[in-house]
C-alpha cells in the first residue's frame, strides 16, 4: 500500500474513532435528559463506529502497512434538544460520506483495486447511515413540541440493539 493511501486510511480511522466519541457524547446528554431509547440508539451507533474502526484497522495490517493512531477531538457535549442532535449526527455521517468518496478517489487515482474494492462496503454502508439519521430527524421535526410523540420514539429507538458482525467480517 502506497504512503497516500496509508496516511488517508489512517486518518480515517481517527474519522471514525472521533464518530464513536460523538455519537457516545450524544448517548451521554440523551440519558442525562431521561430520553432513555435515544441514549441507547446512540450508545449502538458509537459501539457500530468502532466496528468501522476494526475494519480500517485490520485492512492497513493486512496490507502489510502501519497503524498510527492519532489523538482523537474531543466532541460536542451540550446540545439544544434532541432534534439538534439527531441533525448533529446526520450532518457528522454527510461529511464522513465526502471523506470515504475522497479515499475511494484517491484509490481510482492510484489504481489501487484492493483498496478500491474493499471500500465499496463503507460507500454502501453511508447510504444506510444518511437514511437512519435523515428518517430520525424528519421525525423529530414532525413531532414538534408533542410529548407524547417524543416519548414515543424514544421508546421505538430504544429497541435497537448492537449485533456483532459474523465472525471474521469485524476483524
Ligand atoms: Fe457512521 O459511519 Fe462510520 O463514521
Amino acid at each position: 500500500m502506497k504512503k497516500s493511501m496509508q496516511k488517508a486510511i489512517n486518518d480515517q480511522i481517527n474519522a471514525e474513532l472521533y464518530s464513536s466519541y460523538l455519537y457516545l457524547s450524544m448517548s451521554a446528554w440523551c440519558f442525562s435528559r431521561d430520553l432513555n431509547g435515544m441514549g441507547s440508539w446512540f450508545k449502538v451507533q458509537a459501539q457500530e463506529e468502532l466496528i468501522h474502526v476494526g475494519k480500517f484497522f485490520s485492512y492497513v495490517l493486512d496490507r502489510d502497512g502501519k497503524v498510527e493512531l492519532q489523538k482523537i477531538d474531543g466532541p460536542p457535549t451540550e446540545w439544544s434538544g434532541p432534534l439538534a442532535a439527531f441533525e448533529g449526527a446526520l450532518e457528522h455521517e454527510r461529511k464522513i460520506t465526502s471523506k470515504i468518496n475522497k479515499i475511494v478517489d484517491l484509490a481510482a487515482k492510484e489504481g489501487d483495486h484492493t483498496t478500491h474494492t474493499f471500500l465499496q462496503w463503507f460507500v454502501n454502508e453511508q447510504i444506510e447511515e444518511e437514511a437512519t439519521a435523515k428518517q430520525i430527524v424528519g421525525q423529530l421535526r414532525l413531532i414538534g413540541d408533542n410529548t407524547s410523540g417524543l416519548f414515543l420514539l424514544d421508546k421505538e429507538l430504544g429497541t435497537r440493539v448492537f449485533t456483532l458482525p459474523p465472525a471474521g467480517a469485524a476483524a
